[in-house]
């Protein structure tokens, strides 16, 4: 980002921090794109403008999923309050690039009540999900297989909200089953109350219930200080160049770095001493 940019931003900051940030995550073809269509179908109808950021999380040269993204989400076709861009994943470390928070800013600062940020669930973007949206969900389908097992391990973590969506499919109330059970056993779900809803995106079955699920979790995180929102935001950006600088470091030390591999090889020293050997404690 230019330096005129950063300011047009730094001067827009007493107005943000006002819109909800949902984040759509969950294995590819589960119709995450699909169910964004419908919200922004049923946000609208509630008179509620309507940002989009779909995290594209294959080759940064491909505008495929871009146009794919375009295709499904025709519900924003003419309607000035919503706003769909598709974002490159760019090959960072986070898989969902620093830039996804400027867009956020900037649709924030625009005056968009609701901002949607798509990702597909594979390894780190669910997690740079949570770190930035107020409301995580998690969507599912019936029929993804091994899938399912990896959300149980993974991406419920996260969730706010669980959906099972492709709900006129057959095997969706099975799916549902399983996952409502899996939540159930979480841990840390000590209310107990983590919804896991049907939707079918296609028809928007299901859909105004996900609306009320979102409403009622955006309230309670919204009644936290808007600086406080945006400061989570700005900690992730610093931690991914953090993270990038370290990685660059690292690589870069190629002539103490034999000896330490050596080290960690014979078991003179942990990855991570060796890690602080290279770039201090933190
Ligand atoms: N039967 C049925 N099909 C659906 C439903 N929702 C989405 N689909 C179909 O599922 C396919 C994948 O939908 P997408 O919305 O592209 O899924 P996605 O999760 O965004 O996919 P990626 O972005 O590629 O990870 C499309 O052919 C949709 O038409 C649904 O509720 N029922
Ligand atoms: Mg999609």
């Amino acid at each position: 980002m230019g330096p005129r940019a950063q300011r047009l931003l730094a001067g827009l900051g007493g107005e943000l921090g006002r819109a909800t940030v949902v984040g759509i995550t969950g294995p590819p073809g589960a119709g995450k794109s699909t169910l964004v269509n419908a919200l922004i179908l049923a946000l609208r109808a509630g008179n509620r403008s309507v940002g989009v950021i779909a995290v594209d999380p294959s080759s940064p040269y491909s505008n495929g999923a871009i146009l794919g993204d375009r295709i499904r989400m025709t519900a924003a076709a003419d309607d000035d309050a919503v706003f769909v861009r598709s974002l490159a994943a760019q090959g960072t470390l986070g898989g969902l690039t620093p830039a996804a928070v400027r867009i956020i800013d900037a649709l924030d600062g625009a005056g968009f009540d609701t901002i949607i940020l798509e990702t597909v669930g594979t390894g780190q973007n669910e997690i740079d999900v949570a770190e930035i949206a107020d409301v995580r969900i998690v969507v599912a389908a019936p029929g993804l297989g091994d899938d399912i097992q990896a959300m149980k391990s993974g991406l419920l973590e996260i969730a706010d909200i669980v959906v099972v969506n492709k709900g006129d499919r057959p095997g969706a109330e099975a799916t549902l089953q399983q996952l409502a059970g899996a939540v159930t056993l979480r841990v840390d779900d000590t209310a107990g109350g983590m919804p896991v809803l049907k939707t079918t995106a296609t028809t928007g079955v299901g859909v105004p219930a996900l609306v009320a699920a979102i409403d009622t979790i955006a309230h309670a995180r919204l009644a936290a200080p808007a600086i406080d929102r945006r400061r989570r935001r700005a900690r992730y950006l610093i931690a991914r160049a953090a993270a990038d600088l370290v990685a660059a470091r690292i690589k870069a030390n190629t002539q103490g770095l034999a000896a330490l591999c050596d080290d960690l090889l014979a078991g003179r020293t942990s990855a991570t001493d060796a890690a602080i050997q290279i770039i201090g404690r933190a």
